[in-house]
């Protein structure tokens, strides 16, 4: 009796410990060796994946219909296999914070521009180039072909996989001091930036004091006036409702933003082979919607700016031209960083493009 009454005693005891494994709390039990890669069990083939995706903009903003359509596309064909919950405006933390959840694998997706992950591959920093891109559709088309395809591939090695390119677009300069035609009127503004080298360096070149900044401190920064201004494109500017804090919009383009779709490593070698093809289809199909989305936003919501008060300049050709000139020393001094022979290939595949 003794004896069993051990054994029994024992038994609960460590049915006590299995319920408790069970809810992920406690484990007495040595974690299982892991699996060598490429040797893990092939997940069950009813197993459900919850995807948390994260942004930074509103649920108004075109990055955030992307991903509506991106989760309407896998949970339709994974046939609910993955569930994909979206949070906005910065619920989840600010692009670099979202970055490094997804390499911890405590999140799944996250969609920054490309100026934050110059931390991780320099090469991204090709996209901050002032002026590369003479229209949206050179941009794409490059953004989608190899030279492209060669940036998302390297972000492997870093515990991202890179989906797709989705368009942040355009940027434009906004501030709430002066009305801005010329370099000059740049002199002294304070200009919140990107957390990017080249970005800062040319706001520098252009005679700003510029200070770099996570999205979700901009607004408060503007409202109490740490910063007089920032640039971003016409759906952000908008759909933001930057018009509250800021008084003027020029329309430089100094910029084409690219957003990086990306996922977790760690999850995406979770996911079976059948998943993972529903997951980048959805990005790519994704992708595409978005972009339409963004660039019929961005040329209504230009009205927008207007009914709301702003005072929004168009630049003359010659105007413009100051900009580009006064930001070339920026593209010299960085072709070394990301590299002389990428820089070289990319400007020839522009001009490929541009002239198709
Ligand atoms: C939002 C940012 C934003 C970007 C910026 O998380 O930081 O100004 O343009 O879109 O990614």
């Amino acid at each position: 009796m003794k004896k069993s009454k051990i054994i029994v005693a024992l038994s609960l005891v460590s049915m006590m410990v299995l319920s408790a494994c069970s809810a992920g709390e406690v484990s007495t039990t040595p974690d299982p060796a892991p699996a060598t890669p490429g040797t893990e069990e092939p997940a069950a083939s009813d197993e459900k994946f919850v995807i948390r995706a994260g942004i930074g903009l509103n649920d108004q903003h075109p990055q955030y219909k992307g991903l509506e359509v991106m989760k309407e596309y896998v949970e339709r064909v994974s046939e609910g296999r993955i569930e994909m919950q979206l949070f906005h405006s910065s619920q989840l933390g600010d692009d670099i914070q979202m970055m490094e959840a997804l390499q911890m694998g405590s999140q799944e997706v996250t969609a920054p521009s490309t100026a934050p992950i110059t931390s991780i591959d320099k090469r991204f920093m090709i996209f901050d180039l002032p002026f590369l891109f003479p229209t949206e559709e050179v941009a794409s088309d490059l953004l989608d072909g190899e030279l492209g395809q060669e940036l998302l591939d390297g972000l492997d090695a870093h515990g991202l996989i890179g989906l797709a390119y989705w368009e942040n677009g355009y940027r434009h300069l906004t501030n709430s001091v002066k009305e801005v035609r010329t370099p000059a009127d740049m002199e002294g503004l304070k200009i919140r930036t990107m957390e990017n080298e080249v970005h800062l360096d040319f706001f520098r070149a252009l005679g700003a004091n510029p200070t770099p900044m996570p999205f979700g401190e901009l607004f408060t920064a503007m409202q109490t006036g740490v910063v007089d201004g920032q640039e971003n494109p016409v759906p952000t500017i908008a759909l933001q409702n930057f018009a509250e804090v800021q008084d003027y919009t020029t329309l430089t383009g100094h910029v084409y933003s690219p957003f990086v779709l990306l996922m977790s490593k760690i999850f995406w070698d979770k996911l079976p082979e059948d998943l993972q093809t529903v997951v980048s289809d959805g990005a790519i199909i994704a992708r595409d919607e978005q972009r339409i989305i963004n660039r019929e936003y961005t040329e209504e919501l230009k009205g927008d700016l207007r009914d709301a008060g702003m005072t929004v300049t168009e630049l003359t050709p010659d105007e413009l031209k100051a900009f580009q000139d006064a930001t070339k020393p920026t593209v010299e001094k960085f072709k070394g960083e990301i590299g002389k022979d990428y820089v070289d290939e990319v400007l020839a595949e522009i001009e490929r493009l541009n002239g198709k």
